[in-house]
């Protein structure tokens, strides 16, 4: 990139749509690879888009080298066309028709992972969400919708596999060594959504029979030494299919459904018509390789993938603007497979911890941006927790709002009205209103109105007239784009503890209607201030709110320690018994913020503690929740005026004393709770671990003599890596020098072969709160097994140590911060998505007073360098 490129980044608007003034109904590629060259064919037939065609025909193209223009058959000469930076312009007055171009490019060197590039023994390609253009000349936007053909050719020895979307047409040898095969896709889609791969891969295969009868084959490529960690893939895949068959009624469409591990990619996975491309990590399982949640990922991910076959390819975005359209709906979609396959509340306690530590701090930060963002530079910038994960909070307001009926009567609608076109999140929320006949304007604020709102509420208890008034205000800071916001329609799910101040064990919700069982409501707020009269309330109810988190807010009701506790014993709403345990350890962690020297922790919190734990009443993996204090960005959320090393110590000393406390019965399940169980990786065995686990570790934090002994012991016998990893973690807790290293090492040796598992030995090291972090991150950076060209290991490293490791990173040298700044830099010249992710945690210099100072001095030290368009986007918006 170059000096200029900055001055170059051109801000894009939504108020801007237009649609294209030409279409390409049919796309033929020719794709010659070589090492070192590929050539690409391309012949587009082109159609007038009747109303705005009188303009030139105008095609984005990157990186490319032109050998040949055609028009009908007619090659072009100078000044029939012109190359001008990134545009290819055609001047000729054109009708239908069919353009041909000659490109070549070389992807050996595309470090970008962007487009056709290379990956240990593969080519592939990633086309989302630009990258397409840098392989063909094209109109590269989502609302061009074309059938695609595609024939592959290269070398036999090198690259036995040729794949690409669609179904195989033929395939065949030819002169010198190699050999080509032709794959027809017959549904029409955007160039977004091409793959091809290429490689010397294995195949791993399945079968799946739709409810209609079509047979699917299942195919998962992989480097050969992978092939015994493919089966959870597909058998995930097959439940995908047959939850969506269930649950939305919709089957797959094509007979071949085939999923490529890459090992460099820079997301998750990619969902390209019967072509996904995944991460390995997000693909890849076995018992001894794979924790319990790198199972559960795996299972997600897969899900998410094949979901967007219907919500995203078959039904697409209009433009880069709507991708929460795609993306919101089907995350929330794998949310809800996810709850049904597993446990509902452990997948909402996982969401929700990801919700309020990391995407309210996004919502809350510079780079804060709508879900259907107003403009952007680079559209790669916008993959992020706002479009994804609030995307499904807002789908998922609508369909509690809906009801289960009324929304599948939606998305039916939804899926039957759109299929074959490229849409807007608002065609999606006029579904809704199709549904159930209600005004979903002022609902759609959540599409246009970046930031978390704030709900204050307050009550009073009328002892004479036996009412109960809930008040509530909502408001929400100013983002970038928009200093003033419209209250936004709020539905408040809640319920009325009776018996609040005598701490019975007998639940005994209020009725909220005559209905002496309709214990459970959900309000609507749509107004700045609005209260809600409860009658027949006959004592001072403890409020159950937002049961469920029913909408992604920031809530403010100023609970008594004896209500929370009120809460953390009898809700009916498990989620909120939860969430009541997480803001009991909020005022435990304020309290030692105030009184570092003798602060108390309630009692009474570590008593209901003590008793969920010997009742066992509730799932172990949601005690295991219950167990652990919130993160330290979601404690710095809470408590903004003091410094963030100051709560990560407080938030220690909250864990010791809850440690302590519990000592007895954590050690008891550390040591005995289902440890000679067969191991197996269903939801109920993964939560009895992650319990057993948690109380390890907590037992390592609070320095228990005996915890020492306990993980060395599981360390060493553990048949599982879920187990084995834990014991690692709380060796490393520890910290006795010699066993810890001697662990560490060992470790290495044993799995230096699993190129996923050293990614975890990475990151359990990154993490590492210690004075010499940083020195051994660098050193760690040395070692053999680190690859600088390979995003998961930069981000096993790199986005650990700035997100996880608190006094490390942030220490008062601000060494921490140089390094980081010096890694984005030099990352930028290479991977510009992967550095433009790497920066984030710089950009959220204001939340950090004094050492926010420095962290301002080094972004705009990364500033002051040759950028590309992604981190100038990111830099520029973090330093206004
Ligand atoms: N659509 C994919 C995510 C994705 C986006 C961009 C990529 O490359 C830059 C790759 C994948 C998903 O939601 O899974
Ligand atoms: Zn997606």
């Amino acid at each position: 990139m170059t000096e200029n490129n900055s001055v170059k980044a051109q801000t894009i608007y939504l108020k801007d749509y237009r649609q294209p003034n030409y279409w390409i109904d049919q796309t033929e590629l020719d794709v010659n690879i070589t090492p070192g060259l590929t050539h690409v064919k391309a012949r587009l037939k082109i159609r007038p888009n009747k109303s705005l065609a009188n303009e030139p025909l105008v095609l984005v193209g990157e990186g490319l080298t032109t050998h040949h223009i055609a028009w009908n058959g007619r090659a072009l000469g100078q000044g029939d066309y012109a190359i001008k930076g990134d545009s290819l312009t055609i001047f000729l007055p054109l009708s239908e028709g069919w353009l041909e171009t000659e490109v070549s490019f070389n992807p050996e060197e595309n470090t970008s992972l962007e487009g056709l590039y290379r990956s240990r023994t593969m080519y592939c390609t990633q086309c989302e969400a630009q990258g397409f253009r840098k392989i063909t000349w094209y109109l590269d936007r989502p609302d061009v919708m074309s059938v695609f053909s595609t024939r592959i050719e290269a070398d036999k020895i090198q690259c036995p596999i040729l794949l690409s979307n669609g179904n195989l047409i033929e395939a065949g040898e030819l002169e010198g060594g190699r050999h080509y095969a032709r794959w027809y896709d017959p549904f029409k889609k955007p160039s977004y959504l091409f793959a091809l791969v290429a490689g010397d891969l294995a195949c791993k295969t399945g079968s799946f029979t739709t409810e209609s009868g079509r047979p699917v084959a299942i195919e998962v490529y992989v480097e050969p030494k992978d092939l015994d960690k493919c089966d959870h893939a597909i058998d995930s895949l097959k439940r995908a299919m047959a939850w969506d068959e269930r649950t939305y009624g919709l089957e797959y469409d094509l007979d071949r459904y085939m999923i490529v591990a890459v090992d460099d990619f820079n997301m998750g996975a990619m969902e390209n018509k019967g072509l996904n491309i995944f991460n390995t990590s997000c693909v890849l399982a076995n018992s001894k390789t794979t924790t319990d949640l790198g199972f559960q990922r795996v299972e997600a991910v897969v899900a998410h993938e094949y979901f967007h076959n219907w919500s995203g390819n078959r039904v697409t975005c209009r433009d880069w603007f709507q991708l929460s359209l795609k993306e919101g709906f089907t995350v929330y979609r794998d949310a809800q497979f996810s709850a049904d396959m597993n446990s509902a509340t452990v997948k909402r306690i996982e969401d929700v911890n990801v919700l309020r530590s990391a995407q309210f701090a996004e919502d809350a930060g510079p780079l804060a941006h709508a879900v259907r963002p107003a403009s952007f530079i680079e559209i790669s910038n916008f993959y992020t927790l706002t479009v994804y994960e609030k995307g499904a909070e807002i789908v998922r307001m609508l369909a509690n709002l809906l009801g289960v009926d009324a929304f599948r009567k939606a998305t039916d609608y939804y899926f039957s009205t759109y299929d074959g076109q490229a849409v807007t999140c608002d065609d999606f929320v006029a579904a809704m209103e199709y549904a159930c006949a209600k005004d979903f304007s002022q609902f759609k604020r959540w599409y246009s109105q970046a930031g978390t709102p704030e709900v204050t509420v307050s009550d009073h208890y009328d002892a004479d007239a036996n009412t109960y008034t809930l008040s509530f205000t909502q408001s929400c800071r100013p983002t970038p784009e928009t200093e003033h916001k419209l209250p936004f329609h709020i539905p408040v799910a809640m319920g009325l503890l009776g018996d609040a101040g005598s701490l019975k064990l007998q639940p005994k919700d209020f009725a909220l209607s005559d209905d002496a069982d309709n214990t459970h409501t959900v309000l609507e707020l749509t107004e700045a201030s609005q209260s809600f009269v409860f009658s027949n309330v006959f004592e001072q109810p403890v409020p159950s709110l937002f049961r469920g988190f029913s909408a992604p807010v920031n809530v403010r009701f100023n609970y008594s320690e004896a209500q929370l506790i009120q809460l953390l014993k009898l809700d009916s709403d498990e989620f909120n018994r939860w969430s009541a345990s997480q803001e009991l350890a909020v005022i435990a962690v304020n309290a030692a913020l105030q009184e570092p020297a003798a602060f108390r922790v309630s009692e009474y919190w570590l008593e209901a503690l003590s008793v969920i734990i010997d009742q066992q009443l509730i799932e172990p993996a949601v005690i295991a929740y219950m167990l652990q204090v919130p993160s330290v960005s979601y404690l710095h959320d809470r408590s903004p005026q003091h410094d963030v090393l100051a709560i990560y110590a407080a938030r220690e000393k909250v864990v010791k004393v809850l440690a302590h406390s519990l000592e007895n019965q954590l050690t008891t399940i550390a040591c005995c709770y289902d440890a000679n169980a067969a191991y197996q990786v269903d939801a109920a065995s993964i939560g009895r671990r992650a319990l057993r686990n948690t109380a390890l570790l907590l037992l390592a934090h609070a320095g228990v003599p005996s915890a020492s002994e306990l993980a060395l012991g599981q360390f060493r016998s553990a048949n599982n890596m879920t187990d084995q990893l834990a014991a690692l973690k709380a060796l490393i807790v520890i910290d006795e020098s010699d066993i810890t290293a001697e662990a560490l090492d060992e470790f290495y040796q044993q799995w230096r072969h699993e190129a996923l598992v050293v990614n975890q030995w990475f990151s359990l090291q990154a993490a590492v709160e210690s004075e010499k972090a940083l020195t051994r991150l660098e050193q760690l950076t040395q070692h053999p097994a680190f690859q600088w060209s390979n995003p998961n290991k930069v981000r096993a490293l790199i986005s650990v140590f700035s997100n996880q490791n608190v006094t490390g990173f942030h220490c008062d040298s601000g060494a921490g911060y140089k390094w980081l700044a010096d890694v984005v830099v030099k990352v930028d010249k290479s991977n510009p998505q992967l550095a433009a992710r790497l920066v984030t945690p710089l950009t959220r210099w204001a939340k950090y007073a004094e050492r926010g100072r420095t962290m301002r001095q080094e972004l705009a030290r990364i500033a002051a360098q040759p950028l590309s368009k992604d981190l100038f986007e990111v830099t520029e918006k973090a330093l206004k």
